[in-house]
């Protein structure tokens, strides 16, 4: 008998499990809720969710494997704002995929672009990711049908609109919220900045990076790009640095040697816990 062949094997997967659709349309966007949810009310509200914050349609081949990769740092009230509003959106839209939550020791500076980096590095080290969803915590989407998929033809930008403003954005060319990279993007622009301690610019940076390596970006509409953000106040060692202008302005020279490949820092602890895996990373401000 001939040997069956991944081909083979692949088609037959095919036939029995098409790939996977986005069921949801655009519609009027949702009141999101709130309220944060404990740790064990999400583990018992999600138990379709498998350890490491994983999940994968049953019924269909999915055509991508997201991480979602948050940046994060003593903002455990967000967090349990966030999951209970994300993880049904993206079970919603067959997506597959791994909620990571990069957190970033005390006592340095938060560094934004780091965790970026070291997200996607440690991700890479767990699985095969296709796609990458960087995405503040205190972002909540508002409409099922924002479809968190990369794109080949460039970055996706998620967010048109924000209850900050009104439900627009503070200038045009923002990067800030929500952002999508395939695995190969990431690499061609060299991940984000490793320099920007505090707050403000590494998403200006990364705009910047995007023009350089000519890639252009998609946002999305405002019919389905809509977020609310948590209000909040300003986090110690979040502050914003005059000298983020000056770093700025020295971002397109250096674009090749800062970044995703010189990015540096520890990774002190590693954690499948029920609905994400937790990433502790230890930066050092010499960077
Ligand atoms: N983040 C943390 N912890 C921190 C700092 C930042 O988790 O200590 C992460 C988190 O994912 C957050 C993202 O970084 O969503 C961006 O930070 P942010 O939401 O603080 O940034 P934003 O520009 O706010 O929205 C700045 C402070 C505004 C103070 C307004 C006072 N009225
Ligand atoms: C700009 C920052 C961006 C930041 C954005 C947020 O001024 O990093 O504000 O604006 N750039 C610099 O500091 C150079 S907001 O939407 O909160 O008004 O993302």
């Amino acid at each position: 008998t001939p040997a069956v062949t991944e081909e083979v094997l692949r088609r037959h997967r095919d036939d029995v499990m098409p790939f996977c659709e986005n069921p949801t349309r655009s519609s009027a966007p949702r009141w999101p809720s709130k309220e944060p949810v404990t740790a064990q009310e999400l583990a018992e509200r999600f138990p379709m969710m498998q350890l490491g914050g994983h999940y994968s349609p049953s019924n269909c081949t999915p055509r991508e494997k997201l991480a979602i990769l948050i940046p994060y740092r003593n903002r455990s009230v967000h967090l349990h704002t966030l999951l209970p509003n994300l993880i049904p959106m993206l079970i919603k839209q067959n997506a597959d995929f791994t909620i990571f939550v990069v957190e970033q020791a005390m006592p340095t500076r938060f560094n934004k672009g780091v965790l970026f980096n070291a997200g996607f590095l440690e991700a890479l080290k767990l699985g095969d990711f296709d796609c990458f969803i960087l995405h503040d915590v205190d972002m909540i989407p508002l409409n099922d049908a924002n479809t968190y998929q990369c794109r080949s033809d460039g970055p996706v930008h998620f967010m048109a609109g924000v209850n900050k403003f009104h439900y627009g954005l503070s200038y045009s060319w923002l990067l800030g919220g929500v952002l999508g990279f395939t695995k190969d993007q990431y690499k061609a622009v060299n991940g984000f900045s490793n320099l920007y301690f505090g707050w403000g610019a590494e998403d200006d940076d990364m705009f910047l990076r995007l023009k350089k390596k000519r890639m252009d970006y998609h946002r999305k509409g405002k019919d389905v790009g809509l977020y609310d953000m948590i209000r909040h106040s300003r986090d110690k060692g979040w502050e914003p640095i005059n000298s983020r202008f000056s770093i700025t302005h020295f971002s397109t020279r250096r674009i090749d040697d800062d970044g995703l490949n010189t990015a540096v820092y520890s990774r002190t602890s590693l954690r499948q816990l029920p609905l994400y895996t937790w990433i502790r990373v230890f930066v050092d401000m010499k960077q």
